[in-house]
């Protein structure tokens, strides 16, 4: 029997994983793996949207491909790949941004996140058009479930959206994706401003846990959290949004519900709820860092993984891509 297909990536953009993307995108796809035809990528096509020295690209992009078999992606499982290494992404991505509007692309909301700073003058075309790439790399894939956190529900929008109106005007050509977002600790927020997501383009080192920091460093960067001066551990998004957080990560490392962590620190101080929470995150990343570093040392092999891996990938998108075409009147 065929199993449903599934689809993610994650940007090389920076030199490790941090929590958020280990909590809201790698653990989530580990346990998903064993029901579903996975593909992961490494959406480097998409890094790009941003400035990149090219040597420091490279380099990323294969410590992602560590990090995601450190963190229990299985590559002769599920098909990790490297975008960039299958052609029909870029080519996909064109015709279907003939297909989308410009007013439905000014409404993303991540673009409106990611030029609030610097402003839209400087941002990219490619910047703009970003979710027109993400729409194609599902699209290609016949995909059915996209595990995503909640920043990026909207793109699975579109996304089906434009299958939709597709399959309208050309006829039947790509299979309709559904989003699938983490309930529990969908979203880590920062250690030192709880109130934003935890993200690799934060200002201060110290709200983030990286995955590739000491084991030290983490359990620092943990004890060092912010939180209130109420002194009682619950869960309240609004009132105590850092206490809120720990207890998030907390029971996204350890399998139990806040309800029950709550319990189980009644009457503790937040310096015994700290470091429990601290041993908690460096027991489940520490076996993953050193694993990681393992795997970087035969960069070789790594390469070789993701070359085989990106063959079986192009099998599946340029069928795709051809089908797409030939219903538009192209080739
Ligand atoms: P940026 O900081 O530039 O927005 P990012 O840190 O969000 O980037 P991405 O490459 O955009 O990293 O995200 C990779 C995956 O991790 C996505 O599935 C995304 O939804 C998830 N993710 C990112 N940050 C968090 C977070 N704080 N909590 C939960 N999931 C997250
Ligand atoms: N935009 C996503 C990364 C991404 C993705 C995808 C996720 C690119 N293509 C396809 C799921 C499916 C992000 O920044 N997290």
């Amino acid at each position: 029997m065929t199993q449903p297909r599934l689809y993610s990536g994650i940007q090389p953009s920076s030199g490790s994983l941090h929590l958020g993307n280990y909590i809201g995108a790698l653990q989530q796809w580990r346990t998903m793996q064993g029901d579903f035809d996975a593909f992961f990528s490494i959406v480097d096509l998409h890094a790009i949207t941003a400035p990149q020295d090219p040597q420091v690209l490279r380099e990323q992009v294969r410590t992602l491909a560590a990090q995601y078999i450190a963190g229990g992606i299985d590559p002769e499982r599920s098909c990790l790949y490297v975008q960039s290494h299958v052609t029909a992404h870029a080519q996909l991505a064109w015709l279907l941004s003939t297909i989308t509007g410009f007013g439905e692309a000014s409404r993303m909301t991540q673009f409106k996140d990611k030029t609030a700073k610097g402003g839209q003058e400087s941002a990219s075309v490619g910047l703009f058009t970003y979710p027109i790439l993400m729409a194609a790399d599902i699209l290609l894939y016949d995909t059915d479930v996209v595990p995503v956190g909640d920043d990026q529900k909207q793109h699975v929008e579109l996304t089906r959206d434009l299958a939709e109106r597709f399959n309208k005007r050309f006829g039947s050509t790509f299979r309709q994706p559904k989003p699938v977002i983490r309930a529990e600790g969908a979203r880590i927020y920062d250690l030192q401003n709880p109130q934003s997501k935890m993200s690799k383009s934060a200002d201060n080192d110290k709200g983030i846990v990286w995955l590739l920091d000491e084991p030290a460093k983490t359990a620092k960067k943990i004890r060092s959290a912010v939180t209130d001066t109420e002194g009682s551990i619950r869960a309240d998004k609004v009132e105590k949004p850092g206490v809120t957080n720990l207890l998030g990560i907390m029971s996204a490392m350890t399998g139990t519900s806040v309800p029950d962590l709550e319990a189980h620190f009644e009457g503790q101080g937040y310096g015994v709820f700290k470091t429990e929470v601290a041993d908690a995150v460096v027991a489940e990343l520490a076996p993953v860092r050193e694993r990681t570093l393992e795997l970087l040392a035969d960069p070789a092999e790594l390469d070789r993984l993701l070359a085989a891996n990106a063959e079986r990938a192009a099998a599946v998108a340029d069928a795709t891509l051809r089908r797409a075409m030939e219903a538009m009147g192209l080739r």
